[in-house]
């Protein structure tokens, strides 16, 4: 049992001082039990907590620690910049290399705009296309999570297609009533819906491949109906790649699966782990963006020179590496577990991330994810933890790994699950 006091001091002393102790939900260890780790410092795969214990880190922060913690390269561009300034209000040669890098990788966006986080994106994104369309209402997809602007904390209302109820206090009915909630990969629903209110509907916002209830992917064709019916219904199509976006491939979701959606979002590893987000689409839907056009979205820190220094490092290192040795690890793991024919559970994964379920499958949709054992998960979370491993702590999310992570990490990882699953 790992001794884990100094972080259960840092805890108490935090629950005094920041909402249940921690600058984010899901930190707070809600869905698994116990008390937060308080990290000390990261290298390579692993993560170190103040008490001095090492863990194969498969959080990541999220996912955009793609090429492992304290990459020596990027923490050379972080003191570099650093040495600069820290920020300026004014534009710097960075945001300019990395709008390049950006809009090359991604040939659906020929213009983009840096934000500050992955919901700054996504909530810039629907403002922009109810901005261009006219239009008010957007459609969202059960299970998929794009941060936590007002409209999207949104759950289908009574009734597969009607109009949402807010998840979250605060969120006013008449701002949830504009989301329409429907499956995760039910294509039915989806044209029915647009079929009857594409008059009203602005656009629809999907995780190309969800990672927000664990990871679940779509069915094929899915990507491709959805595109063929937005477009056929003048239904602006929004990808949020904030967490596929450099991660399944450099192109994203959108490049994996060929499809061309009209407003593309991302975050997470364009920042290198620093506070980052962006959105983009063709230069004529841009144009609708202040201050050329009357879409106003604005941001004190946007395009930080150190965020953007951090990201554009990681993305000029991330350019040459070889994605399949980094997604081979992952389909070994994964490939390790479904071998024990475990009964209960199943795992999802693509490119490099992936989520055990303690769940028969197939998980295709939130419902499905729904039925997972969690107080299993919270048990397997914690043993994980005592052996040194830490995943995501919630059943639904997503875990990633890095070009840190060795086929010897993969190995004990795999000997580690085995002895949890199997005992
Ligand atoms: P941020 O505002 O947290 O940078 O990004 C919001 C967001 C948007 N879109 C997708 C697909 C996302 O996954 C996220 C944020 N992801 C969560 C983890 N599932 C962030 C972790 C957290 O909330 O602390």
């Amino acid at each position: 049992m790992k001794k884990r006091k100094k972080s259960g001091d840092y805890f108490r002393r935090a629950l005094r001082l920041i909402p249940g102790g921690v600058n984010s939900p899901v930190r707070a260890f809600g869905a698994v039990g116990g008390y937060p780790l308080f990290i000390e410092k990261g290298k390579g795969s692993r993560i170190y907590d103040v008490d001095g214990n090492a863990y194969i880190d498969y959080v990541l922060s999220w996912g955009p620690l793609i090429l492992g913690h304290s990459r020596r390269e990027v923490i050379a561009a972080i003191k570099q910049a650093a040495e600069k300034g820290a920020s300026f209000g004014a534009p710097t040669p960075g945001e300019v290399m990395l709008a390049e890098m950006l809009t090359a990788a991604f040939p659906s966006m020929e213009q983009v705009r840096l934000v500050n986080s992955g919901t700054e994106a996504t909530m810039s994104a629907l403002r922009l296309a109810r901005g261009y369309t006219k239009k008010d209402t957007i459609i969202k997809f059960e299970g998929c999570y794009h941060g936590h602007s007002d409209g999207l904390l949104v759950k289908a209302g009574s009734g597969a297609a009607t109009f949402g109820v807010p998840t979250s206090a605060g969120v006013p009915g008449d701002y949830a009533k504009h989301t329409i909630v429907v499956p995760y990969n039910d294509i039915d629903a989806l044209r029915s819906v647009i079929a009857g209110r594409h008059k009203q509907i602005a656009a629809v916002i999907i995780e190309p491949v969800c990672g927000n209830m664990g990871v679940v992917v779509p069915k094929p064709d899915f990507l491709a109906e959805l595109r063929r019916i937005t477009r056929k219904y003048g239904v602006m199509l929004i990808f949020d790649e904030v967490m596929t976006g450099f991660r399944l491939c450099f192109g994203g979701a959108q490049t994996l699966y060929g499809i061309d959606p009209d407003i593309t979002c991302l975050g997470k590893i364009i920042g290198g782990g620093m506070p980052i987000g962006a959105y983009g689409a063709k230069k004529e839907i841009m144009a609708g963006v202040a201050p050329l056009g009357p879409v106003y979205q604005a941001g004190t820190l946007s395009g930080n020179p150190l965020a953007v220094a951090c990201g554009l490092k990681t993305l000029q290192i991330l350019r040459k590496l070889d994605y399949n040795t980094l997604n081979e690890r992952c389909r070994r793991l994964c490939r390790g577990i479904d071998d024990l024919g475990i009964p209960g559970i199943s795992t999802n994964s693509i490119g490099s991330m992936f989520t055990l379920f303690f769940n028969d499958g197939p998980v295709v949709n939130y419902a499905a994810a729904a039925r997972s054992d969690v107080k299993k998960y919270a048990r397997y979370f914690n043993a994980l933890l005592n052996n040194g491993i830490y995943c995501a702590p919630s059943q639904f999310e997503a875990n990633f790994l890095s070009f840190a992570h060795s086929d010897a990490d993969i190995a004990e990882t795999l000997k580690t699950v085995k002895k949890i699953i199997t005992r």
